[in-house]
């Protein structure tokens, strides 16, 4: 306890998972046991829709990492993936109620520990569901985290979060995690694909931000991203893309306290706002 309350983006309900149960650290036991045999059943039909959705859609990487989060037909144990995860680039995935603070957040990416919500959405929640769950969390985001140059990523966007929180930055840096890690595009040699978690797991938006004519697609550049404002309840309306995940490393390299500096003096944009009007 002792705890603050979470709050996400400009979400204002208060968050689902019991707070109490976890450590100090937002840190909790995955309660296995718990899950119920329709928990595990919408895991099941989750992970068998999202995945016939992949090929054309998903990135290479994501693709072929898949097959290490294990079983598909139940909710797996998180022990079972970090035997393999920490094999592969010493990441490991740790259980969280939900939604944590950033500075615990930015604390556990920097030591190379991905929080993963334990609990699982209602079948009423299929389709849709406003705050992260069991599904989102290791469908979307841990099979990229077998990649080593993506998982090295996430590990140098934590430490930036820790500077970014004693600079008072996080609202900018956070932008940055929405537009890659969250909603980002690829373009590889098939042609441009997915590979932000919140486009990964959500049936609808895999389609539409990789094939629909409508979302405005800008090459990702670190100044316009962390402008640009984002919508947590609707499709995206801007995505940003890169050309390799190595870019992604690259870019989080620099110091970012003068571009801060300099970002708080520009305006933002809308998540709408075309690029031309910029
Ligand atoms: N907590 N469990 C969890 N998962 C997230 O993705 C997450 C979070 N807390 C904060 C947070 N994301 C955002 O502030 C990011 O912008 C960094
Ligand atoms: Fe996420």
């Amino acid at each position: 306890m002792g705890k603050p309350p979470v709050v996400y983006g400009q979400s204002t309900r208060p968050p689902r998972g019991d707070y109490a149960r976890a450590a100090d650290d937002y840190t909790c036991a995955q309660n296995h046991a718990a899950y119920t045999a329709a928990d595990h059943a919408t895991y099941r039909r989750l992970y068998e829709r999202q995945s016939a959705l992949l090929p054309g859609r998903a990135s290479e990487a994501f693709i072929a990492a898949l097959p290490s989060l294990g079983i598909k037909d139940h909710i797996p144990r998180f022990e079972e993936i970090n035997e393999r995860l920490y094999q592969a680039t010493r990441w490991q995935i740790v259980a969280v109620p939900g939604l944590i603070p950033e500075v615990p957040f930015f604390t556990l990416l920097a030591n190379r520990k991905f929080p993963v919500t334990d609990w699982i959405r209602t079948p009423a929640e299929f389709d849709y569901i406003v705050e992260p769950d069991v599904f989102h969390d290791l469908f979307g985001h841990v099979p990229l985290l077998f990649n080593p140059v993506f998982a090295d990523y996430v590990q140098r966007y934590g430490e930036g979060g820790l500077k970014a929180a004693e600079l008072g930055a996080c609202e900018m840096l956070s932008r940055l995690y929405w537009y890659t890690i969250e909603f980002g595009l690829i373009r590889e040699a098939g042609g441009l694909r997915a590979y932000g978690a919140g486009i990964l797991s959500s049936s609808g938006e895999l389609a539409y931000a990789v094939q629909s004519p409508e979302p405005q697609r800008l090459p990702l550049q670190l100044e316009r991203t962390m402008r640009t404002r984002y919508q947590i309840d609707s499709y995206q309306q801007t995505y940003f893309v890169i050309d390799s995940f190595e870019q992604l490393f690259d870019l989080t390299a620099a110091d970012f306290a003068p571009l801060y500096a300099r970002l708080r003096g520009l305006p933002e944009f809308a998540a709408d706002a075309r690029a031309a009007a910029a």
